[in-house]
């Protein structure tokens, strides 16, 4: 039995008033995530807004929840950086604060060819002895030959799977079925059936924050063979996504979340703040919940 198969999730960061990072806060949104029965927490991702946070702060959540958790679940450091070193330096410490494993989305902006993808992959790899989840996000960072970036590491055994957010689930099964089993990771929440069908472990997502149980519902229902409940579940889910998107996904679920008593404050510029009716659709979606 794969211990990482599950469903985690891509934790938020929280923001006190002035802007800085909620240290307290987060503790309080890892013990909502965990209690509810997630498998665990994927940290300083794109949900994370860990491109908005700098190095040290990034590190600091690694510390603050490590600390916290100390072996209560699963937890993926998501250290990916433009730079090389920055990610290794993360990485160091996600190992040093007990996590389980790192991930890292591909280095983008310089459109860095693939010898110089598959370098930063292999040295973020040699620098700790914890395995890496590659992080497939095509949409954000442009990169769109990961598949390749995996087969060339197939036979390391430090890779452990891929995070796929991508909506393209026939690449999601090939990843599934190359020469070494990987745990794969569905990314977008509004397709987990789908991805589950076609062969995913389980999956990682922002939306699991403020509504864990519904996500579970999806999860154990699939692994029940009740793929109707399944598929009902992940209906009440896309229901209330559907809802979210005009809006901005991440600041609505900032605002559920802090309608529901988990404070989390709102999004880091250039994010904007959540309108007068994202605002009040948060607060029916957190009523409804
Ligand atoms: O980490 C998230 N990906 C992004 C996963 O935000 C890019 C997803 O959980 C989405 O937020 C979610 C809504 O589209 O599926």
């Amino acid at each position: 039995m794969n211990k990482f198969k599950g469903v985690y999730a891509a934790l938020m960061t929280p923001f006190q008033a002035n802007g800085a990072v909620d240290y307290e806060a987060l503790k309080v949104l890892v013990d909502h995530c965990i209690d509810a029965g997630l498998t665990g927490l994927y940290v300083g991702g794109s949900t994370g807004e860990g491109f908005l946070l700098t190095e040290e702060e990034r590190m600091e959540v690694f510390r603050t929840v490590g600390k916290h958790l100390g072996g209560k679940c699963n937890l993926f450091a998501h250290v990916g950086a433009i730079s090389t070193d920055s990610a290794i330096r993360m990485a160091k410490v996600a190992e040093d604060s007990g996590f389980d494993a790192v991930s890292a989305v591909a280095p983008f902006y310089y459109s860095f060819p693939l010898e110089a993808i598959k370098t930063y992959y292999s040295d973020i790899m040699s620098a700790t002895d914890l395995p890496m989840i590659m992080y497939n996000f095509p949409n954000a960072g442009g990169f769109n030959g990961m598949l390749d970036v995996v087969n060339a590491f197939i036979h390391n055994e430090k890779l452990l799977g891929i995070k796929h957010t991508s909506q393209n689930l026939f690449e999601l099964e090939r990843f599934k079925h190359l020469e070494r089993d990987l745990t794969v990771f569905n990314g977008f929440d509004e397709m987990l059936v789908a991805g589950l069908s076609m062969g995913a472990d389980g999956g990682i997502g922002s939306t699991y924050n403020f509504m864990p149980k519904i996500i579970l519902e999806i999860y154990n229902s699939f692994n029940n063979g009740d793929i109707s409940a399944a598929q009902k579940a992940q209906e009440k889910a896309n229901r209330i996504i559907a809802d979210m998107i005009p809006y901005g996904v991440f600041q609505m679920e900032k605002e559920i979340l802090n309608q529901l008593g988990v404070p989390v404050g709102e999004c880091r510029k250039p994010f904007l703040p959540l309108s007068t009716e994202g605002k009040a659709k948060a607060k029916e979606i957190a009523e409804m919940l």
